[in-house]
């Protein structure tokens, strides 16, 4: 029997845009109260008002920044007191993250590699500790990891990025293996290329540059990706979804590309 999403409890990190925002509005079309956080607070109350419009009972929002652990410690305590300081988190998305830079490991700066490390792999080590006292008694909860197709394949400028996504997935494997017999589901979402503000933050700001990345291309939308998640989370409790590589049509693979002339 599928997993039913209404009234659970969800938490999303990294929801003021692009998969986390979409996963919002698609789990609150479900039913599902939600936990929303993030760096950008305007951006958050935007998206817990779409969510409320479209469907969620209960919709909170607070500043997180995954990359600091006295914060996303008291992030965590906020949510289990909006949950009315009970341990009823169903459904934790690991989202927040991106890539910054596109330089090769010669002409790498160690402040992208430190942000791409602390928030896709210490930021999902540092969220999930936190959360894991508030989902242990409920059985048929998932613990749903945003990796990305570079954890799965290498490409050229993208070394910590590649590197940083890899290790989301064995974070992912781990935690399948340790809480094996609690009830918990673990998986990992790998999407490939998708269109949402990742390359504007990879490339700081220049659109053009973040533009060209889907020129000519059908890429993933948000949405794409938030439907999946909610399938995941809603399959039967003694199902686990352990990994999905997900692609545009267009891509197939990373370094062959289909795009279509552009006028
Ligand atoms: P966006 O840039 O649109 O969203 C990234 C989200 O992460 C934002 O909500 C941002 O919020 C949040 N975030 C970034 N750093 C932090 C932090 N330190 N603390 C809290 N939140 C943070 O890109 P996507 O939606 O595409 O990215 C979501 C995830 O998907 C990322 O992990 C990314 O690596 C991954 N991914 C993206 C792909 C793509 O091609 N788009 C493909 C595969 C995976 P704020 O700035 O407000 O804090
Ligand atoms: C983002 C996907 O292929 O641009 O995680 O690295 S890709």
């Amino acid at each position: 029997m599928r997993f039913i999403l209404a009234n659970k409890w969800i938490l999303i990190t990294g929801a003021s845009s692009g998969f986390g925002a979409a996963a919002a509005r698609a789990f609150a079309a479900e039913g599902a109260k939600l936990l929303l956080g993030a760096r950008r607070m305007d951006r958050l109350e935007k998206v817990a008002n779409d969510a409320k419009s479209a469907g969620s009972p209960e919709v909170h929002f607070h500043k997180l920044d995954v990359s600091k652990t006295a914060n996303v410690n008291s992030f965590v305590n906020w949510a289990r007191r909006k949950m009315g300081g009970g341990t009823a988190l169903d459904v934790l998305i690991n989202n927040a993250g991106g890539a910054l830079g596109l330089d090769t490991v010669a002409q790498g700066k160690d402040e992208d590699w430190e942000t791409m490390l602390q928030t896709n792999v210490l930021g999902v080590l540092r969220v999930t500790r936190a959360a894991l006292p508030l989902m242990m008694n409920n059985p048929g909860g998932s613990i749903l990891n945003i990796g990305s197709y570079a954890g799965h394949c290498a490409y050229e400028g993208a070394a910590a990025y590649c590197a940083a996504k890899a290790g989301e997935l064995q974070i992912t494997r781990t935690l399948r293996l340790e809480l094996n017999g609690t009830g918990l589901r673990v998986s990992s979402i790998d999407p490939g290329l998708a269109e949402t503000e990742f390359a504007f933050v990879r490339f700081k700001g220049d659109a053009v540059r973040a533009k060209k990345i889907y020129e000519g291309v059908n890429p993933i939308q948000a949405e794409d990706v938030a439907d999946i998640l909610v399938w995941v989370a809603s399959r039967p409790a003694h199902l686990n979804i352990d990994e999905m590589l997900i692609k545009p049509l267009d891509q197939a693979s990373m370094h062959k590309i289909f795009r279509r002339a552009v006028k």
